[in-house]
């Protein structure tokens, strides 16, 4: 039994020209008109399946299959729909549409199940437009509570409650998980580990520890042309000699974890002045938490000893830290199984960008399946993959839900 690789190609390329302009890639930003319009299609479709669709508090959708015994916990397949600003053509989206072309395939082969199975697309996963991001599943998997969810606001200072009602998906139905049997999710690989590894099918053992943390480094403006420079207390330059400390931290400890500066501010940020204060987010993110741990520490020793340098200041603030989240090691080894008995090969690997499986791994047996990228791109709009990935990636998603379900004809 195969998933019909054409029709899973079509239905990607429709929900792709939602939101989609020509050489920006695509934007369904979560709570905005695109993202509406391509929940419109998914809808649709899942209600052509004869499915059952329930749209929770927070705008999850869930595609609602009928098990022989409704009553088991379900299987739960999916992902998300939402992209970042210029995104790609398969980062979320692949997932939902392998899950819908699940339920396609087990319809056109007239296969039943002792599980229900459950096909679902989370809200905000990019966090793009709501940061943090994987706000549907937090507050599903009971994380989060609605209210943080509509508290959330974005740079407009629109309210997610507020946008979720404007697009028509704010549901009745609380967003309150039920028991769940498993939890599968397809995603392509957003870096290079499993391209390079030459393998087809990438088997997380689960989303790696991350902090997001934020420096503040305070200095003094001053005259740019008329202070000397030993009197200076310059933030930029102190921030300067920290960030490439952030840089170089992988080095010290160990290949598999990566540190990454994204954003900087910079007051007054005027050319004639020197700089007086500096905010730069960190991100740290590696499989072990103890090395994470000493990373940080030293860190923050060596910002206090450049800030000394230069006669400033710092202070670090953790936004989020999580340690790292292993997945269900059952499940992952019948992703593995599965894979080979499909005549993939496979690479074993942990996951270094955050998913919505790692809110769903906190309560309830949880596994990924992962393609490759071509060079690892993602989050641009030249994101792609050979199509035969893709392809084998939802006929081992296909294969696990037979299994999990109990597929009974
Ligand atoms: O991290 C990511 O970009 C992804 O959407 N999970
Ligand atoms: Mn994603
Ligand atoms: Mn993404």
């Amino acid at each position: 039994l195969r998933i019909n690789g054409a029709r899973l190609r079509s239905a990607l390329d429709t929900v792709n020209q939602v939101g989609f302009v020509p050489g920006h890639g695509r934007t369904r930003l979560a709570l905005s008109d695109a993202d509406r319009d391509a929940r419109n299609l998914l809808v649709g479709w899942l209600k052509d399946l004869g499915l059952e669709v329930v749209v929770d508090d927070v705008g999850n959708i869930f595609g609602k299959r009928r098990g022989h015994d409704d009553r088991l916990p379900p299987v739960l397949v999916g992902s998300h729909i939402d992209t970042v600003k210029r995104g790609g053509q398969y980062d979320g989206v692949l997932g939902v549409m392998a899950a819908l072309e699940v339920i396609r395939s087990l319809e056109d082969h007239g296969i039943e199940t002792d599980r229900p199975i459950w096909v679902v697309n989370w809200c905000e996963e990019e966090g793009t437009r709501f940061p943090p991001g994987l706000v549907g599943s937090a507050v599903w998997s009971g994380l989060r509570t609605p209210d943080w969810a509509y508290g959330l606001t974005d740079s407009a200072g629109l309210r997610f409650g507020d946008e979720l009602g404007r697009i028509g998906y704010r549901g009745e139905t609380p967003a309150a998980a039920c028991p769940v049997h498993a939890y599968l999710e397809v995603h392509v690989d957003q870096g290079v580990v499993l391209e390079q590894s030459g393998k087809t099918i990438g088997v997380p053992k689960g989303i790696v520890g991350l902090r997001f943390a934020t420096m503040h480094v305070e200095g003094r403006a001053d005259h740019a042309g008329g202070m000397q420079m030993v009197q200076r207390h310059d933030a930029l330059c102190a921030a300067a000699e920290m960030i490439l400390q952030v840089n170089a931290l992988p080095n010290r400890f160990g290949a598999d974890m990566v540190t990454t500066v994204g954003e900087m501010h910079v007051r007054p940020n005027s050319r004639f002045t020197v700089p007086a204060s500096v905010d730069f987010a960190v991100d740290i993110r590696c499989w072990d938490d103890d090395l994470a741990l000493r990373a940080w520490e030293e860190l923050n020793e060596f910002c206090e000893a450049a800030a000394r340098r230069r006669i400033c200041q710092v202070s670090g603030e953790t936004l989020l830290f999580t340690g790292r989240l292993p997945f269900d090691q059952s499940l992952t080894s019948m992703v593995e199984a599965t894979a080979r008995e499909l005549g993939h090969t496979t690479h074993p690997m942990a996951s270094g960008a955050s998913h919505d499986a790692a809110n769903l791994c906190q309560i309830a047996p949880t596994a990924m399946i992962l393609v490759p990228l071509i060079g690892g791109r993602s989050h641009v709009p030249e994101e792609e993959t050979s199509w035969y990935d893709c392809e084998a990636g939802a006929n081992v998603l296909l294969q696990c839900v037979l299994k999990s379900g109990a597929a009974v004809s």
